[in-house]
């Protein structure tokens, strides 16, 4: 089983993770991760904190001559931008972000102590350990990618681009919505068994808690609400040499809690950006006068990163879910059971 601990702040020295439960003998290439961790720094809409960090990791334990140990991973990755002790207190908290309800919660004077933490900067380390992750998944033939659906509404690449500058322009943000594939995994992810052991139910959560995400969906989604049972259950087949097979795949490769062997897709909704140029109504927590909401450097949009950083808490939920049922130490053995596995229900 896998278990990962992040630490960090946004203006910090940099973002930690430590992953645990890797087995031994996986080859890692540094250069990988890093270009995982440029794919999250890219997209129209990104603000100029992209223009500054160019985030690479450094694995500072679990490797030695590039293969995992079966020891704690140890990510980390530097802020060029480590400033949080110079930085200006944030006093009108900011509709939609963490601002008003952190300061409340932790007891401060200044929503700062809140944002550091709370901004999506954190996602460097989802990102990282989803690298991990998915060079793990490669060796079980499982790949993940992702891609922007829509932006404001809007779904062709002209349209979305136009929707950015609009809101580039307006001093606005603007959200969307973007699809996660994950090809290749096998039947019998996850379990009916127990609530908790529903894959379905964790690659929900995984994605939920990515920040800024208000909608999670699986296969057809909100679909099946309007339509009748047999229009959207996916028929079930078989063919000599083939095994079982469907036509149709609305269940997004889960059933009952456990992946079916067809593609894993997954949607999610990104609100827009909650730090807006031109600010929305606040009340400043000093005076408690009305004020305008606090304004930061920000992006204006960030779907694009987000389906990245999403690919990458699949990733991680997958890897955890291969471990459950195929685990052990080292990765032949994991392997060895994985075939034995497939030999069996094929
Ligand atoms: C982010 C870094 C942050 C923000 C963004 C995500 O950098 P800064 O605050 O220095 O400009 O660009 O965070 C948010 C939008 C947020 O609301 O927290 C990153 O590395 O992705």
């Amino acid at each position: 089983m896998l278990r990962c601990l992040t630490a960090g702040e946004s203006h910090g020295r940099g973002i930690i993770a430590i992953l645990e439960g890797m087995p031994a003998g996986i080859k890692i290439d540094v250069a990988v991760v890093d270009r995982e961790l440029k794919r999250r720094q890219s997209g129209f809409g990104r603000g100029k904190r992209m223009q500054i960090e160019n985030d690479l990791a450094q694995l500072v334990s679990g490797l030695k001559n590039g293969l995992t140990l079966g020891s704690p991973l140890t990510l980390l990755i530097l802020n060029k931008d480590f400033s949080i002790e110079r930085l200006p207190k944030v006093l009108n908290p900011r509709p939609g972000h963490a601002d008003l309800a952190g300061l409340l919660k932790y007891g401060f004077s200044d929503a700062r102590s809140v944002l550091e933490r709370a901004s999506a900067r954190s996602t460097v380390a989802t990102v990282g350990v989803g690298a991990v992750c998915k060079i793990f998944l490669n060796n079980f033939g499982i790949k993940i990618s992702s891609r922007v659906l829509s932006v404001g509404g809007e779904n062709t690449a002209e349209g979305i681009k136009e929707k950015i500058t609009e809101a580039i322009r307006n001093k606005d943000t603007v959200g969307g919505i973007f699809e996660v594939i994950a090809r290749g995994a096998p039947c019998g992810l996850g379990s009916y068994a127990q609530a908790d052991r529903r894959l379905d139910g964790r690659l929900a959560q995984a994605l939920m808690s990515i920040p800024g995400i208000k909608a999670v969906e699986i296969g057809l989604g909100s679909g099946y609400g309007i339509s009748f049972g047999s229009e959207v259950h996916d028929a079930i087949y078989y063919k000599n040499g083939k095994g079982y097979f469907r036509k149709t795949n609305n269940a997004g490769g889960i059933e009952g809690g456990i992946s079916n062997g067809q593609d894993i897709v997954l949607r999610a909704c990104m609100k827009p950006i909650s730090t807006l140029l031109d600010p929305l109504d606040s009340v400043n927590i000093a005076s408690k006068k009305h004020a305008l909401a606090s304004t930061e450097r920000s992006d204006i949009c960030v779907v694009e990163a987000a389906g990245v950083v999403a690919e990458s808490a699949c990733a991680y939920i997958l890897a955890d879910a291969i471990l459950e049922k195929f685990g052990g130490d080292n990765l032949s053995d994991i392997k060895n059971s994985y075939q034995g596995y497939l030999k069996r229900i094929r």
